[in-house]
């Protein structure tokens, strides 16, 4: 079953839903322009106006809500906001910084779709916050401060597929991805006030430090049950103690240190095979390899949660660097990030809001 779109644009610095009368526009010729108030009766989908005053033609679209300004043809394509969460290192900002690396640079190509990241603040905030520490200075990421109230990242991403009788199609979807710091995830009174972008989000991806597992062979760093008490908060606050409609992604983060410790038969060792589709079999048995590990290492609550109250959940495992950073923050293999099944939530995703298929075996 397909997961129906809930709600078809929210704004992505507010997180409230873009109803029609909280779009307005806003004149190309601001500031010079005197008054553009005649704008705001201007149908926002219909992607440009003029303004009564200057006669300038305008596409700038703004949330009268909280006085953002839109994303460049936010409007055109539907928008899924996909919120991360996860306790204090468990490693959120790397995820995301080498995840967006790799749809633009080379995910994007593989699956046949054009990623734009929409507005210079996107171009920034990857550059400045990621990709700038990981592949420039190669070094982890810097902690997300409790303070930042986190900006969104915009992309837009099209893919032209073949529609049924082989026509070309194209289908199309704005992705807003957000990173906080993990704290706000520490008691429900703060995620309800931190962290309002949750409820608005489209699917949620849950990440877990392998450390917090109690009987899982990695040593150091991680705090028992933490991951499990985070991921049931998440799951009480964004089903209200009834079920969770949004498919949730529950993803255990530096697999590099299991690897040692799995079977070598176990497919968390191989990747996906490449290509433009969802591996409906590679992802069932990933998710039934973890299941078993889940049990082995004593965390079974992260599958029997979201078994319980979630309409549409998976497991994952991704090693987002590759290896183990040194001490000193400096990457490890050289200073370069080598990713492992970083994409298979993404493509799960994209798959379930149906910008991907899937392979026919
Ligand atoms: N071994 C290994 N360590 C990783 C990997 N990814 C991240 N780490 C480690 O985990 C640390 C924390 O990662 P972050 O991405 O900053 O964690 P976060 O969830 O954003 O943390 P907060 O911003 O405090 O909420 C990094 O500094 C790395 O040391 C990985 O793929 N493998
Ligand atoms: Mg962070
Ligand atoms: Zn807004
Ligand atoms: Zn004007």
């Amino acid at each position: 079953m397909r997961t129906p779109w809930r709600r078809a644009w929210v704004c992505p610095r507010c997180f409230r839903t873009l109803t029609r009368g909280r779009i307005t526009y806003v004149c190309a010729g601001r500031p010079a322009c005197p008054d553009d108030r005649a704008l705001a009766s201007a149908d926002p989908r219909a992607g440009s106006a003029v303004c009564g005053t200057c006669g300038r033609t305008t596409t700038r679209l703004r949330c009268a809500a909280c006085d953002g300004r839109l994303p460049e043809g936010y409007l055109r394509t539907p928008g899924r906001l996909v919120a991360l969460a996860g306790p204090v290192g468990s490693g959120k900002s790397t995820y995301l910084g080498v995840l967006t690396h790799e749809l633009l640079h080379r995910l994007g190509a593989e699956l046949d779709a054009a990623l734009l990241p929409c507005d210079d603040t996107t171009i920034l905030d990857h550059h400045e916050r990621y990709a700038r520490h990981l592949y420039e200075e190669r070094h982890t990421v810097p902690k997300t401060a409790e303070d930042d109230a986190g900006r969104p990242l915009v992309h837009r991403l099209r893919r032209v597929g073949r529609g049924r009788f082989g026509r070309a199609r194209e289908r199309a979807l704005t992705l807003v991805l957000l990173d906080t710091a993990g704290e706000h995830f520490s008691s429900r009174e703060r995620m309800e006030a931190r962290l309002p972008h949750l409820a608005a989000a489209d699917a949620v991806v849950v990440l877990v430090d392998p450390g917090d597992l109690p009987g899982a062979p990695v040593r150091g760093g991680g705090v028992p049950g933490r991951s499990g008490e985070v991921l049931a908060r998440v799951l009480d606050h964004l089903g209200g103690g009834g079920k969770v409609t949004v498919p949730v992604a529950v993803v255990l983060t530096k697999a590099d240190l299991l690897w040692p410790h799995l079977p070598e038969h176990s497919p968390l060792h191989h990747a996906r095979r490449p290509g433009p589709l969802f591996d409906a079999d590679d992802r069932a048995a990933v998710h039934a390899e973890l299941r078993a590990l889940l049990r082995r290492w004593q965390e079974d609550r992260l599958d029997a949660l979201p078994a319980r109250f979630c309409a549409d959940y998976q497991l994952f495992a991704v090693s987002t660097l590759g290896a183990a950073p040194r001490r000193d923050g400096g990457l490890g293999l050289g200073g370069v990030v080598c990713p492992h099944r970083v994409e298979d939530p993404l493509m799960w995703l994209l798959y379930r809001f149906g910008v991907l298929d899937r392979e026919r075996g």
